[in-house]
């Protein structure tokens, strides 16, 4: 496949309900969405999940756009590739950025499933079946208990909350308990660092299916002696930047599971490593989300189609977020599920 051509297209809309957590206040994203385009015009679609500001990775919207621009545009355009895995190699040089490496390579994977007339899902070894949906709750107290109910009427059967020492253990242990056919994750992004373990105690009692992050980033031996010492597994997020970060996981026994986000990993070909390492290491995996729109979401949808991943991940209906999404058609969650696209490539148009 040539790569002839590639543009870019901003997208900035608000959310539904402002997104509250420890670490920001998100009331509206911002995002770059990548077109490359094969000599006779045949489309592949990427989109940039960097935020507007560093907060929640060092990338943002301006810098990753950047780099896209005068970094890896002129890496990537006009190249010949046998294969979707060459986009990478072609940006190998290029130090971290992996957001911005990710909406470009991802774009290419997307046109070499479009070329063979095949849904992406397929192209990467996934299987047709309903993808489970996940949505996540965060805010207070009692807005959490309100946005368990409207989750569970509509139809989501995982919902993932967001937690920090500030939150009641024993509130969310009650949650849990009156909601057995619910699976609940938890998520700290981080919020427990540099405190000592017996503040995370209380939420190992709480019933969750996994506790996401607890520490910081770079906070391996704290993460180790979490998952020594709780029954609930530990499940890295921030952590993971690379299959080398997994390996490193494994090898000092500091999680249980890891989430998959192509953005932070550099796109498809990293992750695809990743699914391949964790499956011969027993390690499991689920499909993580950043607020992201349909584009970034289609892409999420064909890998969550792997047989290998077996743990819902975050996959709410495009009308959680968004007012109106930037795919046609939109991403429906119909009986806590989602059904996979059959068109070729991601199976959906962009709608900007
Ligand atoms: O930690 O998983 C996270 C959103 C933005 C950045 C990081 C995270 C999140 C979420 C929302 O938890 C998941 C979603 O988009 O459904
Ligand atoms: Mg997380």
């Amino acid at each position: 496949v040539r790569i002839a051509d590639i543009k870019f297209h901003k997208v900035k809309k608000p959310l539904n309900q402002p997104f509250v957590t420890v670490l920001q206040k998100v009331e509206e994203r911002e995002a770059t969405v990548v077109v490359v385009q094969d000599a006779e015009g045949q489309e592949g679609y990427g989109e940039c999940v960097a935020f507007s500001t560093p907060w929640y990775t060092a990338e943002t919207v301006v810098g990753s756009r950047f780099v896209m621009d005068t970094v890896l545009t002129p890496l990537l355009k006009g190249q010949l590739l046998d294969h979707p895995t060459d986009a990478a190699r072609l940006f190998s040089k290029v130090k971290g950025n992996q957001m911005a490496k990710a909406a470009m390579e991802m774009a290419v994977w997307d046109l070499f499933a479009k070329q063979k007339g095949m849904p992406l899902y397929e192209y990467v070894g996934g299987v047709q079946s309903p993808v489970p949906a996940g949505v996540v709750v965060a805010g207070s107290s009692d807005q959490l208990v309100r946005n368990v109910k409207a989750a569970i009427e509509s139809g989501y059967r995982r919902i993932k909350l967001k937690i920090s020492p500030a939150t009641d253990a024993a509130m969310l242990k009650k949650i849990v308990a009156a909601h057995a056919e619910i699976s609940f994750y938890a998520d700290a992004n981080g919020s427990f660092s540099g405190l000592a373990l017996e503040e995370l105690l209380p939420f190992d009692e709480a019933g969750f299916a996994l506790i996401e992050q607890p520490y910081g980033e770079q906070e391996w031996a704290a993460h180790r002696i979490a998952r020594a010492n709780m029954k609930t597994p530990i499940c890295l997020d921030e952590s993971i930047h690379s299959l080398e970060d997994v390996q490193r996981m494994a090898n000092q026994q500091a999680g249980d599971i890891v989430v998959l986000k192509m953005g932070r990993l550099g796109g498809w070909a990293e992750t695809l490593k990743i699914v391949e390492f964790c499956k011969q290491s027993q390690i499991e995996m689920w499909v993580g989300g950043m607020i992201e729109f349909g584009i970034s979401k289609a892409h999420n949808l064909a890998l969550a189609s792997l047989p290998e991943i077996k743990l819902t991940g975050d996959f709410s209906d495009s009308g959680h977020f968004w007012q109106s999404d930037i795919i046609s058609p939109e991403i429906h969650v119909e009986h806590g599920e989602i059904n996979l696209s059959e068109y070729p490539g991601i199976g959906y148009k962009l709608k900007i």
